[in-house]
């Protein structure tokens, strides 16, 4: 039987029907062009209907597909409170491949057709493509979701719980609908994975399987620990949902360990407007200041460490005051280089002989951090488009230890079986304890977290011995609205422009001028999150930073009006 015939014998058409009839007519997301971008489909949340709906559809294609779970993750992570967005997840943890973003999108955009009998034959076509040469016939419907903390996160949810309800007839079909609530982005990465690895069809205790993988070999870590340079952990959670999962483990925390205390901040998530203001790991990185609730007095005290988490706690930022109140940004570079600096003092120098131990970065990596990487610490480093998709693929591509780390603290560590086997045979213990607590799944600001805290512990320092390991050129990071974001084009990994015709060429002018530095740069690119263009600079000042930021600004307006 064909794939087509095929569902449209298992499909509940009248269903499909009436769901396309009401969204197609909707007039806040007909006149919308949706792309599935950086981290899925992601905007204000009243238009997400179209995007959910082709969402449900391909989650529906992609489990066949894989005959496993696969997840859809509600949440606009860093985003204001009004937006929202999703994002599937694949059965190992991973994202949607990126051969099968251009049909969700495809089908997202076709919901505007007139007639649902087109939009009917393109979703036929599209599925007969995706699912070609792969047995369809014998595989059940099994769908993880979860979301944030958002106040439309809740309706969101309800429409997937419908949508597969109601997609097969009755008899057809199996399907295998688990809800797990409010839970992190990582979280739901890893229960995912946990589904399809050990192959159980019934709903974890997530709560209890997470924080037994990740928080009791921290726990362990501290309690074997002698270290002195700080005694008190501030965690900032944006009034998003790290501060449900968090309030947990500081319970338990208390109750297992004197080592370390535990202090939330911004933690009210029931008032829906105040996720991610003034506070959480974007702000801080974005604005380089302090988040609302950490004093100044409170920062400068070498024996207080403060992190920052985002809305749905998948990245993670840490910072601190100098004695002369300057802002110290511990940011994703800083995160990657610390890791890898610790993997290079824990293991015997011919440890990485015949194994690749090396980083992943962005355009948005400052460039001093570059240079340390492969001056002072010697390790390759590869550059990634935006997306912790890419710096995850590349990692796994190039290195048996990959460390990778968006500037906004997105990222984790990657390693094979390799390191592993080379890490028994050697017998490198305090190693090999570290190494449990990185969730390989995803970035992951909680265990994150606890894997910067573990080396600090281990290598005895403060944030204030971590940031002065280099120092970062001056840098900002600017968002610009313009009338068509979809018109900027980029290539060699986002630093450079081919579209809007010679913006890149007056950039070039900018950062090449006779009294610029030449560790002047500048890129534009547009955001896959957001409605804007963000413009990135760094330079050996901070007045010449922001002189170019404000050329290129100039350049934009003139290219695009
Ligand atoms: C998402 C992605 C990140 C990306 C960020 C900003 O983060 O997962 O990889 O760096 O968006 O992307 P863009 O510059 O394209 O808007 P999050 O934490 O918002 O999910």
């Amino acid at each position: 039987m064909s794939t087509s015939l095929f569902l449209k014998s298992i499909l509940n058409i009248d269903y499909l029907k009436s769901t396309f009839n009401s969204l197609a007519s909707n007039p806040i997301s007909s006149s919308e062009t949706f792309v599935y971008g950086t981290s899925g489909f992601r905007m204000h949340n009243e238009k997400l209907d179209i995007p959910l709906f082709a969402t449900c559809l391909i989650t529906f294609l992609r489990t066949l597909y894989c005959g496993e779970f696969i997840g859809i993750m509600i949440t606009a992570s860093h985003n204001p409170p009004q937006d929202n967005g999703f994002k599937t997840i694949e059965p190992k943890g991973e994202m949607l491949p990126q051969s099968w973003e251009k049909y969700v999108t495809s089908i997202a955009n076709s919901v505007k057709e007139d007639q649902f009998d087109t939009f009917l034959n393109t979703f036929f076509v599209i599925a007969s493509e995706a699912l070609k040469d792969v047995d369809i016939y014998n595989k059940d419907i099994k769908i993880i979701v979860g979301r944030d903390t958002r106040e439309s996160s809740y309706r969101l949810v309800t429409f997937c719980k419908q949508f597969f309800n109601s997609v097969v007839k009755i008899f057809q079909k199996s399907v295998n609908f688990i809800d797990y609530g409010v839970v992190t982005t990582p979280q739901l990465h890893f229960i995912v994975r946990k589904h399809t690895l050990l192959k159980q069809s019934n709903k974890y205790d997530l709560p209890k399987e997470y924080f037994n993988e990740f928080f009791q070999p921290f726990i362990n870590i501290l309690n074997k620990s002698t270290h002195s340079k700080f005694k008190k952990l501030y965690i900032d959670c944006a009034n998003g949902v790290g501060a449900v999962q968090l309030n947990q483990l500081k319970e338990s925390f208390k109750n297992k360990t004197d080592k370390l205390e535990i202090e939330l901040i911004n933690t009210d998530y029931k008032d829906f407007s105040k996720l991610n203001v003034d506070c959480g790991a974007d702000f801080v990185k974005t604005n380089q200041k302090l988040p609302q609730g950490v004093s100044p007095a409170l920062a400068m005290n070498p024996e207080n460490l403060f992190c920052s988490l985002d809305g749905d706690a998948d990245r993670i930022i840490f910072y601190a005051l100098d004695e002369n109140s300057n802002f110290c940004l511990l940011d994703g570079d800083r995160m990657a280089t610390l890791i890898g600096e610790y993997f290079i003092k824990k293991t015997p120098k011919n440890f990485w002989e015949d194994i690749k131990l090396g980083i992943v970065q962005t355009a948005y990596a400052n460039g001093n951090s570059t240079s340390y990487i492969t001056e002072e610490l010697k390790l390759d480093v590869k550059c990634a488009k935006t997306g912790v998709k890419n710096l995850h693929h590349d990692a796994v591509e190039n290195f048996d230890v990959g460390i990778y780390f968006e500037a906004n603290g997105h990222g984790t560590v990657i390693f094979n079986d390799l390191f592993i086997t080379k890490l028994k045979q050697e017998n490198l213990t305090e190693l090999s304890l570290f190494v449990n607590l990185i969730n390989q799944a995803v970035g992951d600001a909680i265990t994150d977290m606890f894997v910067i805290v573990a080396i600090l512990i281990h290598l005895d320092i403060n944030a204030k011995t971590w940031f002065s390991k280099y120092t970062d050129l001056p840098n900002r990071l600017v968002k610009c609205v313009v009338p068509d974001r979809t018109q900027f084009k980029t290539f060699d990994f986002e630093r450079q422009l081919s579209k809007p015709e010679g913006l890149q060429d007056s950039i070039n002018q900018i950062v090449s001028a006779p009294n610029s530095s030449k560790k002047t740069r500048s890129f534009v690119r547009a955001s896959g999150t957001e409605d804007v263009v963000r413009i990135y600079a760094e330079s050996s000042s901070m007045e010449s930073v922001d002189a170019v930021i404000t050329e290129v600004l100039k350049a934009i307006e003139d290219a695009t009006t």
